[in-house]
């Protein structure tokens, strides 16, 4: 795609945010967290002019805390269809729809530009974005989920990245969900799981190693994806869960352990120099704060009852 064409389309998204931020009523939506840590900023940096100039000026370490775009896609009111393992009851839609408009929100209030898709009522689970596609800032990799209800989804988001980056795919017999692949500056962990398999993961490898990446095949030791139990939280620091602990793969890193009891708060996300995590997980609060880290505690009750989380709901770049 020509230079020129590539700014309308993203001159279109930016349009698209504005216009949905006004009709989506997010003034009803709180969001006090954010507003704390924007207070924060304020008092404690009182150079910065913009917003935007104070993440730049922040000295990004990671790629996470460079991402400018995400895109997210509106529940639909068949989500409480969507796919489960959890014992949480189904969740409520009115409910689901605020947590995901705070979630939105947040991104936006960290200065990402927001690309909001319209929902997609027959597939229920397909605001979990992030499984459909792998983004790098080479390339767009349409993934293949390995739920056989999920698959459809990958012909919605094709158009989209394609106007954004040139586009590769994982094809049949792979399968790969985004909530597999971890990515690390140039080295990307790929979790072998339920929904990823061997082919899919070795395809992503394939793709990805023109442009420099090396890739891990990681067999999972628990959890749906491998972002359900281990994440880049930034520092050299993965957050995980104990059975990740002694994996000798991750052993050049720093690790904070997520106690059993909350482990779904291991999925929590790197956005800018913010890490955003389910409210309700006190340890695992406390073991970031006492480790220096920022976070912002976002209400995903509704979520979880999916087994979504923080990653899942949003495609960053
Ligand atoms: C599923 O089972 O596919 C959805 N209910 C949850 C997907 C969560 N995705 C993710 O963590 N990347």
């Amino acid at each position: 795609m020509s230079k020129e064409l590539e700014d309308i389309k993203l001159e279109d998204i930016k349009q698209e945010d504005n216009e949905q931020e006004d009709d989506e009523q997010e003034g009803d939506v709180e969001i006090p967290e954010v507003k704390e840590a924007e207070e924060e900023e304020e008092e404690g940096d009182e150079d910065d002019d913009e917003d935007e100039d104070e993440d730049e000026e922040l000295e990004p370490t990671a790629v996470e805390e460079k991402f400018t775009m995400a895109i997210v896609r509106m529940p639909s009111p068949t989500l409480s269809n969507g796919l489960t393992t959890s014992n949480l009851g189904r969740p409520d839609y009115s409910l689901f729809l605020t947590q995901h408009l705070s979630y939105t929100a947040v991104l936006r209030s960290l200065g990402l530009k927001i690309l909001k898709l319209p929902s997609l009522p027959e597939f229920p689970d397909a605001h979990f974005i992030e499984d459909v596609a792998v983004i790098t800032p080479e390339i767009a990799v349409i993934a293949r989920p390995g739920a056989p209800e999920r698959l459809g989804e990958i012909a919605h988001i094709r158009d989209i990245l394609s106007d954004l980056r040139p586009l590769a795919a994982i094809e049949e017999p792979g399968t790969l969900d985004g909530g597999d692949v971890m990515r690390i500056e140039q080295t990307v962990y790929v979790g072998i799981s339920a929904r990823t398999n061997e082919e899919g993961a070795k395809q992503l490898a394939g793709i990805l190693a023109p442009y420099g990446y090396e890739t891990h095949l990681v067999p999972l030791v628990e959890g749906l994806h491998l972002k359900s139990s281990v994440n880049y939280i930034g520092r050299n620091t993965l957050l995980m869960t104990e059975g990740w602990a002694s994996h000798p793969l991750f052993e050049s890193f720093e690790k904070i352990i997520v106690p059993a009891e909350e482990a779904y708060a291991a999925n929590t996300l790197l956005v800018k120099n913010r890490l955003l995590t389910p409210m309700g997980f006190p340890e695992i609060q406390a073991l970031l704060r006492e480790a220096g880290f920022d976070i912002l505690e976002i209400d995903a009750t509704e979520i979880q009852k999916l087994d979504g989380g923080m990653s899942c709901m949003s495609l960053r770049f």
